[in-house]
Order: structure tokens, then C-alpha cells, then sequence
């Protein structure tokens, strides 16, 4: 078959798998299958030949790999299908007045930026649901995630960089570099939908003077800036700045999903999933439990929840080949939980280790007077300060938007440092939980990083930074939370150089737990085409008959 026919051939799946999202949603079902195009449940399904847990990044390429490959594949997603309007007219809530739709189960939001002028005008009491967004809390670190089909992509800022290849061979010294920026880099980015902003729209409109702002004053310490692609439709957001489509990006819309314009894996990958016919989706499923039975065969105890998020049922599937795409947390908390309550004994002491923030702190700046930053923003950043190869001091800092509606004179950054601190999860008996021993020390390494490269900035504009964005403590940097959690079951160590967990055969892993902690730039491209490295290797050597 050509390139070109088996794009077409995707193109036509992929809009009947979009067709079975969109009509299951309606018609309120929690099973997605291309029956649900009919406007059916899909037969309920407890063994399938491969089951996939989670439907982020690394599960949806999962799925769309097994579907292909003509393997009957069942994803478990503990998020719902964000595919039904709600009063107002939209599937996601606004960023400004968030509701129920917002938060997983929250009776508040916890937004990232908890205040302005140190009082609480962010968060909002909302009603207890599964929305969309998460925040995780550990005893020292608080993880942002997405929850529904989708995983990430439905919150995430969708900027899709791809890592430095001298930093990916440092972190991934047993990967083949030249295979994985030849292959499987280009076929993530191709796959979800990466484009990038028109140069000469981006230094005229309004809706990026924010990120021209920022790089005047990074340009003035000497520092340079970059483009970054994402996977919003710039064409669209052109369209929103135009008057001719309904705002997303350009009305706000972001950590609780976006309406219009954002290739979500809902979309791209899982719609292309869908659409071979081979998969299924059950959506409000939290698989808690996995083992093997005496066969071989994998075992899992699933819990289905409903709107309040009462277990409704408890449900237990079988399948020969597990792949694991919860995510950093959710990957690593069910298999440290499987190893330490003895129900997977094999897996090795590697489970659980490994596991890092990225080097994520948030911090604002305050410009001068003259330095606008304009009353409009757009939600998906497009810039970056490129100081990685500063050795003594590596950072990469996303210059991120602060919509607010008026002029505010914020500059507002993420920064991703070369943290080498790590952590691992482990096991406690008495509660029955999975803790994280990261520590508030670690979290220092990051801001120490940041600051040294925003103290620069800061002396050569004559600026200081905001202290009133982070709570009411004068808080500069924020440390307590990430929004790219790495690590957990790190390729190589918890599992062998593909994703196979070491131990136990047919269990893979797919997700951001393959990631050692670190990555240098945004991660979901990464994670992406690792997952299209893993797919293609154990499709021709373990799934052969
Ligand atoms: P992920 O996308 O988190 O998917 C895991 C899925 O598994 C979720 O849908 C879970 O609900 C589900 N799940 C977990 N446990 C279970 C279970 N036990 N049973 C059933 N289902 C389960 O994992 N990255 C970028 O590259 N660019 C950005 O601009 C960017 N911005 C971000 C902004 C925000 C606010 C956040 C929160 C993250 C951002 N990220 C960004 C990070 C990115 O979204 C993240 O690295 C990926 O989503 C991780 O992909 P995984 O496949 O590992």
C-alpha cells in the first residue's frame, strides 16, 4: 500500500472513529466502539486480547498501533468522554467562570496561578464531578493531569517541541538517536497534527504582544528566544483574531480544555484508533488493581464510577498483552502497588524510582509601565527563552500568557531546569496509598536554577519580579506543583530498553513513566514517540503467532 492510500485510509478511519466519539457522547454512553456510530453500546467486553490502561498520549498510540495491527484492544479510561454540551452550549467551561466541568471531583478550583494583587479572585467553588483537570497532591509536590479520553492533551498548553538530541541521547543512552529523529519523532509530530505560528502574524497582532514583551526583555540580558510548534490550529486562531470563528485560545480557554481549535489525542490518534474497528474505549473506568492469573494472562480489577463518583460496579477484565499509558502516576501507583501487595512479585526494584518534575517553576515578572503586555492574550504559547546550553545553568523557559481581560504588565514563565534531584514512590501498607518522597528540597534546585537566569533578565530591564501570584505568602516561585511529572518505570532500568516491564512478559509500558525525570522541553512529544518505538518493536516481535 502507498504512503499516500494509507493516509487516506487513516483520514476516512479516523473520521468514523470521530463520528462513534461524537454519537456516544450524545446518546450519553460510557462505551465507544464504531457500533456507538450507531448510537449503541458496544457489547460489554471482560477479555480481549490486549487491554490498554489510560488513553493519554502513550495509551493512544497504544491503541491505534494494536488496532492497526487488527488486535482487539479494549482501553480503560477513568476520565469521561468530553464530548457533550452543557447548558451553555459548550463542551468545556470557561477558564474565568469555571463549574463542575473544571476540576476531577474539587468543591474549589486550584488553578495554578492562585492570586492577583494576593487576593483570591482565581478559584471558584464549583460542584463535585469528574472534570477534566486534576491536581494530584503529595506530601511536598502537587502533579497537574488531565482526566477523560484524551489524558493531557485536553488541558495541556499543546506545545510540542522535541527535545534537543544531544540532551535526549544524555538522558536516553541506549535509545538510537539517529532512528528515533529519523522515525519516530517525525511520525508523532505528523500524527498530532503539529504546526506552527505564522512569523509574520505573531509580530503583528495584539493577541502575542505578551510573548514579544517577554522576549524584549530576555533579548536585553542577552538571551535568545525561540519558536516552539504546538498542536493548536494557527489557521483557526488566525480565523478567532479575524472575527470568523468562535474564540478558544483567543477567549481564555485552556487548563479545563478547549472548545475549538486544539488537535486533542481525541481528535488525532484515538479517533484513527476508533476508527479500525478493533477498539474500544469505557470511559469512567479506574483500574486499581492488576496480577496474573496461573495461565499467564493478565488480571485486572477495574472500578466504575458515576457522575458523584460512587463505585457503581467493580469489574474484572483478562487480557494477554497490558499496556500501561496511565500516565506517570497512574502507571507507576499501580505497578509499585502490584509489586509491594505481592500480586506482581517479579517486577524489580527499579518500579517506582526515577521520578522528576521536569525542573517545572512557574514565576512572574513585573514589566515597566511602557512594556505592555496587552489586555488580550492568547492561551497557547508559541515562544521560548533558550538557555540550555548555557551549561553552567540549563534552562528552558516557556514564555506562557496570563489572559486576564485588561493590562496588566505580567510576564509570566514556566521554567523547565536541568533539576538532577529524583524520587520514587512507595508503597504504605496502613494506608493503602502510593506516597511520593518527593522533598520541598528538591523543588529549591529548580527555583535556584530559575532565579539565577531570571535575576539576569531582571537586572538588565531594571525589573522585579511579582510576589503576589502564588498565595498570599509573597511567594516568587511557584514549587509546589509540575505539569510534567516524568519517571516512575524509567525505559531501560524498570523495564528494558522498549517499554517491556522487566519481569514480567507481555506487560508494557507506554507513558511519561519511561522518561527518566527530565527531558528539557515540553514532554508529550517524547512520550509520543517513544510510544511509536514501542508499538512498532512489539508488534513484529512479541505479537507474531
Ligand atoms: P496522560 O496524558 O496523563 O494520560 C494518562 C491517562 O490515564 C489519563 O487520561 C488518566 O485519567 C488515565 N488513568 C490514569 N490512571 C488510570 C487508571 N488507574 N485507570 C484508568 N485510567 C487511568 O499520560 N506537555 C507538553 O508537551 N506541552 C505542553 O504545552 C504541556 N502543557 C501542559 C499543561 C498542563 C496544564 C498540564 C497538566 C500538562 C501539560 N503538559 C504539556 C504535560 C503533558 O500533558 C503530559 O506530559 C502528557 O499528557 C503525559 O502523557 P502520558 O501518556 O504519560
Amino acid at each position: 500500500m502507498t504512503a499516500k492510500l494509507m493516509q487516506r485510509q487513516l483520514t476516512r478511519r479516523q473520521i468514523l472513529g470521530m463520528v462513534a466519539l461524537q454519537t456516544a457522547a450524545a446518546a450519553g454512553l460510557t462505551r465507544i466502539g464504531l457500533q456507538s456510530a450507531r448510537a449503541a453500546e458496544p457489547a460489554a467486553t471482560d477479555n480481549a486480547p490486549a487491554i490498554v490502561v489510560g488513553s493519554g498520549y502513550g495509551g493512544a498510540v497504544a491503541a491505534l498501533r494494536l488496532g492497526q495491527a487488527g488486535i482487539r484492544t479494549l482501553v480503560l479510561e477513568m476520565g469521561r468522554l468530553w464530548n457533550t454540551v452543557g447548558s451553555d452550549g459548550k463542551i468545556f467551561c470557561s477558564t474565568s467562570a469555571p463549574d463542575q466541568r473544571s476540576m476531577w471531583f474539587r468543591t474549589r478550583t486550584e488553578a495554578p496561578l492562585a492570586t492577583f494583587l494576593w487576593l483570591d479572585l482565581v478559584n471558584k467553588d464549583i460542584g463535585a464531578y469528574p472534570g477534566v483537570l486534576d491536581r494530584v497532591h503529595y506530601a511536598d509536590m502537587s502533579v497537574y493531569v488531565g482526566r477523560g479520553v484524551g489524558g493531557g492533551s485536553l488541558v495541556n498548553g499543546g506545545m510540542a517541541v522535541t527535545p534537543l538530541q544531544s540532551y535526549f541521547t544524555e538522558q536516553f543512552p541506549t535509545v538510537d538517536a539517529a532512528e528515533m529523529y529519523g522515525t519516530y519523532f517525525p511520525r508523532a509530530r505528523s500524527m498530532l497534527g503539529v504546526n506552527t505560528v505564522d512569523p509574520s502574524w505573531f509580530e503583528s497582532t495584539e493577541w502575542y504582544k505578551f510573548a514579544r514583551t517577554s522576549r524584549k526583555a530576555a533579548g536585553n540580558a542577552g538571551l535568545k528566544t525561540t519558536f516552539v510548534p504546538n498542536v493548536y490550529d494557527f489557521g483557526y486562531m488566525q480565523r478567532e483574531a479575524a472575527g470568523t470563528a468562535t474564540r478558544s485560545a483567543l477567549g481564555g480557554e485552556v487548563i479545563y480544555g478547549n472548545n475549538y481549535g486544539k488537535r486533542s489525542l481525541d481528535k488525532t490518534y484515538l479517533a484513527a484508533a476508533l476508527g479500525t474497528g478493533n477498539v474500544t474505549i469505557h470511559t469512567l473506568e479506574k483500574v486499581r488493581t492488576v496480577s496474573r492469573a496461573s495461565d499467564g494472562t493478565y488480571v485486572l480489577t477495574a472500578d466504575r464510577i458515576d457522575n458523584a463518583g460512587k463505585v457503581v460496579e467493580t469489574k474484572q477484565y483478562g487480557c494477554t498483552y497490558l499496556f500501561l499509558g496511565g500516565g506517570s502516576l497512574g502507571t507507576t501507583e499501580l505497578l509499585v502497588r502490584a509489586r509491594d501487595t505481592g500480586t506482581l512479585p517479579d517486577l524489580n526494584a527499579s518500579v517506582g524510582a526515577g521520578w522528576g518534575t521536569n525542573g517545572n517553576t512557574m514565576l512572574g515578572r513585573a514589566n515597566h509601565v511602557w512594556d505592555t503586555v496587552g489586555a488580550n492574550q492568547a492561551t497557547m504559547p508559541v515562544l521560548g527563552i533558550d538557555d540550555w546550553a548555557n551549561t553552567a545553568n540549563p534552562v528552558f523557559a516557556e514564555i506562557a500568557p496570563l489572559p486576564m481581560g485588561f493590562e496588566h504588565w505580567v510576564s509570566l514563565y514556566l521554567a523547565i531546569t536541568k533539576n538532577p534531584e529524583r524520587a520514587s514512590f512507595t508503597y504504605d501498607a496502613a494506608s493503602g496509598s502510593v506516597k511520593l518522597g518527593w522533598t520541598a528540597a528538591q523543588s529549591a534546585v529548580s527555583v535556584g536554577m530559575a532565579k539565577k537566569l531570571f535575576d539576569r533578565i531582571n537586572y538588565a530591564n531594571a525589573t522585579i519580579y511579582r510576589y503576589d501570584l502564588f498565595g498570599s505568602t509573597s511567594k516568587v516561585f511557584a514549587d509546589d506543583f509540575t505539569y510534567h511529572p516524568l519517571g516512575g518505570c524509567v525505559l531501560g532500568r524498570a523495564t528494558d530498553d522498549y517499554g517491556r516491564v522487566k519481569g514480567c512478559s507481555k506487560l508494557y509500558v507506554t507513558d511519561g513513566s519511561l522518561v527518566p525525570g527530565s527531558i528539557g522541553v515540553n514532554p508529550f512529544v517524547t512520550i509520543t514517540a517513544l510510544a511509536e518505538r514501542t508499538m512498532a518493536r512489539v508488534l513484529v516481535e512479541d505479537t507474531a503467532p
